[in-house]
């Protein structure tokens, strides 16, 4: 049986070791056929991604700090000269100051708004003006981002990354409507609580994979080969109705009232 994104090019953003979610999206679009190019935040993750990379036969590892302007604009222009051209896109960034991430919302500074506006909303709006032209090139394409349930409703302590995942999920609204015209597609995959390194350090982040193990119809947590496999469904001709639209991988945790 041929592979679901046999001849595509892909790009995923957001790997920074082999628990992230951006590495799940990566091993089943591999699987799935795709060529696949990686960004990394800073010189301090190069290494762990290009030794992942390397196990899907990526051949193109590059920086790329969100904030950068300019390095965005670098990481096209060079898929443009290899690939001439981009089919996908993965979004698996986000980041807000620890000290927003902890007690109330209200005490939020300007600063660490616009920290965490910026790094975890507006990125996924400035690559999509930046892959726009390269996949208008191939006839369309295809644009992941990753949300969380908090960007709709209250998670304590999520605060700021609430607010940020909100102006995230209606970016794909206006994104899925100003692209769709050029066949390209813009959703969301909004996950379960899944312990990766973003994970790490949230207080009581256990007693929350144990509620949602607990109430969950599915009565277990979101596994992030799962939302990997969605991602793959989403870059693949299978979901080509679907645009503007968030997806829940949570196994079912988010329909409930209690
Ligand atoms: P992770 O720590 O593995 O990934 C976060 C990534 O963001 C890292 O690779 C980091 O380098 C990158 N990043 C942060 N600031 C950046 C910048 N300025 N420029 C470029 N990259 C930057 O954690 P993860 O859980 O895999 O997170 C990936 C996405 O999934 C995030 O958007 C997160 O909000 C979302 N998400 C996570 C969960 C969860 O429970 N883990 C649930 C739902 C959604
Ligand atoms: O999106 C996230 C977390 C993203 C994140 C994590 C950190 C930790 C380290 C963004 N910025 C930072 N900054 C740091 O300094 N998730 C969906 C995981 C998460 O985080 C929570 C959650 C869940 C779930 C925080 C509070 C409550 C629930």
């Amino acid at each position: 049986m041929s592979k679901l994104l046999e001849g595509k090019k892909g790009l995923i953003l957001g790997v920074a070791n082999k628990r992230s979610i951006a590495w799940s999206i990566a091993q089943s679009a591999a699987r799935e056929g795709a060529e696949l190019a990686f960004t990394y935040q800073g010189e301090r993750l190069k290494e762990n991604v290009e030794g992942l990379a390397a196990t899907v036969n990526s051949k193109h590892i590059l920086p790329c700090d969100v904030t950068q302007e300019s390095q965005v604009e670098d990481v096209f222009q060079k898929l443009d000269a290899a690939w001439g051209g981009l089919d996908f896109i993965a979004h698996c960034v986000a980041f807000a100051k620890s000290e927003d991430l902890e007690g109330g919302y209200t005490k939020t500074k300007k600063d660490g708004f616009d920290t965490a506006l910026g790094v975890s909303a507006y990125s996924f709006t400035l690559l999509a003006q930046k892959a726009a032209p390269l996949m208008e090139k191939r006839g369309g394409g295809s644009m992941v981002t990753l949300t969380y349930l908090g960007g709709e409703r209250v998670m304590p302590g999520y605060n700021i990354m609430g607010v940020a995942k909100a102006a995230l999920e209606n970016s794909v609204k206006y994104l899925a409507y100003d692209l769709g015209p050029k066949n390209i597609r813009v959703n969301a995959i909004s996950a379960g609580p899944i312990n990766t390194l973003a994970a790490r350090g949230i207080s009581n982040f256990t007693d929350m994979l144990k509620i949602v193990r607990e109430k969950a119809p599915l009565r277990r947590n979101t596994e992030p080969d799962e939302v990997g496999d969605t991602a793959a469904f989403l870059f693949s001709q299978l979901s080509r109705g679907i645009t503007g639209e968030v997806i829940y991988v949570d196994c079912g945790y988010n329909i409930l009232a209690i």
